[in-house]
């Protein structure tokens, strides 16, 4: 069966800090040690840059090596970049700044360093600037011109807060700004997404593309409402753009430390990306800091390193997969490697790890979620029904469940080891936890993606190369199962070879031999009855069965071990919906895409809430959904369960196999077709359902209504 899924691969960029005599490695340690030896005469030494140390690429790469990362990823070779290139963002006379401190001497640099805010120059700075920019130049080149589908530049120093005409918060040149102004000039383009997720606001960005809707910035970040570095009444979240770019500025405030796994994937479901998947970017360049994880002492939050992967696999299925992820902050050295690694191991296409914690956004994010889903309401028509306002003032009773929460984050056993800390104690802390948990996440890749169980005649050929048709099992074997769990089946020869050919791919599944597969039945159903029995005795805990058309499942599902979703066309009369048991009744809505507002605004949230062990998509007949919402759907939830999915597909239904294929194997991003807004009848649905299940489902809640009526 091979390996599978290298095809392709992630490109690789490195910049500013990779050649052993560069101002990186020798240069800013030897001006830290001055800057301690000096400190006495000195009147303004600058420990405040000290934490973006030439170790954060060294230990990053020394990380990636571990994992075997760096063998699996085509390097791309570093540049400079241009003095043409880096004014497509800053001025010359900036430029001419930066370029003079080439030759000055220290308090010559010294008297640069104080015109800005936390910035520190050496004389090797702008050649490392410079190789950042090039650097993420080159990746830009690779993955435009199709060498490679995606990639990472570590570079430094970092980008996103430097400015047209000044350097700021240990940034020189925009590399993220320069790149998105590039790709625009040289390769056309009309719609770049920057997601910047790094804990500081990119304001440089900001100001650089905040009259221009060809480039959508997203960005979350520390503000205790305006109290934190770099302190700005813009970085609140109804900075929404300006001019024709309007509704392309899009910032999430976080007004608490502590944000977490769960805060960061409540605003990408319901923030980023319902308006991501609207603006179709043809490019996505991450600002890509690590300082919003856990032990970070800028950031003060608690994401652990798997969450990265996370917001990297949504991100890959936009744009086709282009996503070239460039390093910003990050200054935990342990927590920036191993989020890192997470990063460019998710661009490889390995299976996700699981999440951890308890999926729940804070009332605090869910209070800047709501703010920043009203301040774009005009903008974007996934957010047209959206009822909430801005919350300016917080009601009474949101107050003291605030001060509810503050207590609660303090004594959290996760946040207490970063919240409030700084000293190397608790960076230590944080290693050992990083240790641990890491070892306790990180599981075998299996060594095929996909496999399949097709009865049917179809073009093997047109299935995705990573698909195997596979068929062995034992028929006596077969024989006493099935009449374990149907004596009448066992003499049915048709559903016989369907039960074989369902249980043949889970097993595989189960077994961890493939991460995924695709299996035909003539009785779905059943098959699937069968399929999920077969998992409890295997001794999986949770399973979310989604079901697409209309069919009966004879299951007890008051025990929470399955989770069953039925997306079909008819109202189920008289069903009132339950926390296991969920019918979404979904209108066709032929030749338009408007399903995204159901995966993203209510699927993908209780599924997460859920953190299933295996998912189970059964397709049958009279289908609501057409191909493009089924991979759409296929495509998302692999990020839960360790992308452990069995797809069992109605004979009848047969046509959609390859593009379930494709979107399983995960080869290339399948087609979504182009955003629709949902019917209304549609939208609320999901809005119902959402107003039932709230508060069973906690990643649902979006609004600080919702997070006070469920407690
Ligand atoms: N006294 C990046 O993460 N802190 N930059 C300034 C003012 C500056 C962070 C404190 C933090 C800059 C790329
Ligand atoms: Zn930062």
């Amino acid at each position: 069966m091979g390996r599978t899924n290298e095809g392709g691969g992630a490109g690789w960029g490195g910049g500013g800090g990779f050649t052993p005599d560069s101002w990186a490695d020798k240069g800013n340690r030897k001006r830290r040690q001055r800057g301690h030896a000096a400190a006495a005469v000195q009147r303004q030494p600058s420990p405040e840059c000290d934490i973006e140390v030439p170790e954060r690429l060294l230990s990053s790469y020394e990380q990636l090596k571990h994992y075997h990362l760096v063998e699996r990823c085509i390097h791309v070779p570093v540049r400079e970049g241009t003095e043409e290139e880096i004014m497509l963002v800053h001025s010359s006379e900036y430029l001419e700044v930066v370029k003079s401190t080439q030759t000055m001497n220290e308090e010559e640099l010294r008297r640069v360093s104080e015109n800005y805010d936390a910035v520190y120059f050496h004389p090797n700075t702008y050649r490392c600037a410079k190789l950042a920019v090039g650097a993420t130049l080159q990746l830009v080149d690779s993955v435009m011109s199709g060498k490679v589908c995606n990639g990472m530049a570590l570079v430094r120093p970092p980008g996103h807060h430097s400015q047209r005409n000044a350097a700021n918060g240990f940034c020189v040149f925009n590399n993220v700004a320069i790149a998105a102004q590039y790709a625009k000039r040289r390769y056309g383009l009309q719609r770049i997404l920057i997601v910047d997720w790094d804990v500081h606001h990119g304001q440089g960005i900001q100001y650089v593309f905040e009259e221009d809707p060809s480039v959508l910035y997203y960005s979350w970040h520390r503000y205790e409402h305006q109290q934190f570095w770099p302190l700005l009444r813009e970085s609140d979240y109804d900075a929404v753009g300006q001019g024709k770019g309007k509704g392309f500025n899009l910032n999430v405030p976080w007004n608490k430390v502590g944000m977490g796994n769960s805060d960061y994937l409540a605003a990408f479901f319901h923030v980023l990306l319902p308006v991501a998947f609207e603006f179709v970017p043809e490019l996505i360049l991450v600002s890509s800091g690590y300082d919003s994880g856990i032990g970070d002492p800028e950031g003060q939050m608690t994401a652990t390193p798997e969450c990265f992967a996370h917001l990297t696999h949504f991100l890959m299925q936009l744009a086709n997969g282009r996503v070239c992820a460039v390093l910003e902050g990050g200054y935990h050295l342990k927590s920036l490697s191993e989020s890192v690694c997470m990063t460019v191991k998710t661009l490889l296409r390995d299976p996700l790890p699981q999440i951890s914690g308890e999926m729940a956004p804070c009332l605090s994010a869910v209070e800047s979620i709501q703010n920043v889903r009203a301040a774009h309401k005009p903008y974007w028509k996934c957010l047209m029904y959206e009822e909430a306002t801005p919350l300016h003032n917080l009601s009474t009773k949101s107050q003291q469940m605030m001060e509810a929460e503050l207590i609660q984050t303090s004594t959290h056993p996760t946040a207490k080891q970063v919240v409030g800390t700084t000293n190397s104690d608790e960076a230590i802390k944080t290693d050992r936890f990083l240790e641990s948990h890491m070892k306790k996440i990180l599981f075998p890749v299996p060594p095929v993606k996909t496999a399949s169980a097709i009865v049917s005649k179809v073009d093997a050929h047109l299935l995705p190369i990573s698909v195997q048709v596979e068929m062995e099992m034992n028929a006596q074997e077969l024989k006493t199962l099935v009449s374990a769990f149907d004596a009448e089946l066992v003499k049915e020869e048709k559903a016989l070879l369907s039960l074989q050919n369902v249980l043949a791919v889970l097993d595989k599944i189960l077994k961890k031999k493939v991460c995924n597969g695709i299996a035909e039945s003539s009785v779905a159903s059943v098959s699937t009855t069968f399929a999920l029995k077969h998992c409890f005795d295997f001794g999986l805990q949770r399973v979310l069965c989604i079901v697409v058309g209309d069919m009966d499942l004879e299951l007890d599902l008051d025990d929470g071990k399955i989770l069953l979703m039925n997306i079909c066309q008819k109202q189920q009369t008289e069903k009132t919906n339950s926390k296991y048991h969920i019918s979404l009744n979904w209108k066709e809505d032929a030749g338009r895409n408007n399903f995204f507002c159901a995966v993203l605004g209510f699927i993908l949230p209780v599924a997460y809430s859920y953190q299933p062990d295996l998912m189970i998509i059964v397709i049958g007949p009279n289908r609501s959904l057409g191909v493009n919402a089924i991979s759409l759907l296929t495509c998302l939830l692999q990020g839960l369960a360790e992308s452990r999915i069995l797809v069992v597909i109605q004979d009848t239904e047969i046509k959609l196999v390859q593009s379930v294929a494709k979107a399983l194997s995960g080869v290339s991003t399948p087609d979504f077709g182009a955003y629709a807004p949902a019917f209304q009848e549609n939208f609320l649905e999901i809005k119902r359902l959402r107003d039932q299940l709230q508060q069973e489902w906690k990643m649902l809640r979006c609004s600080v209504k919702d997070w006070i009526s469920g407690n």
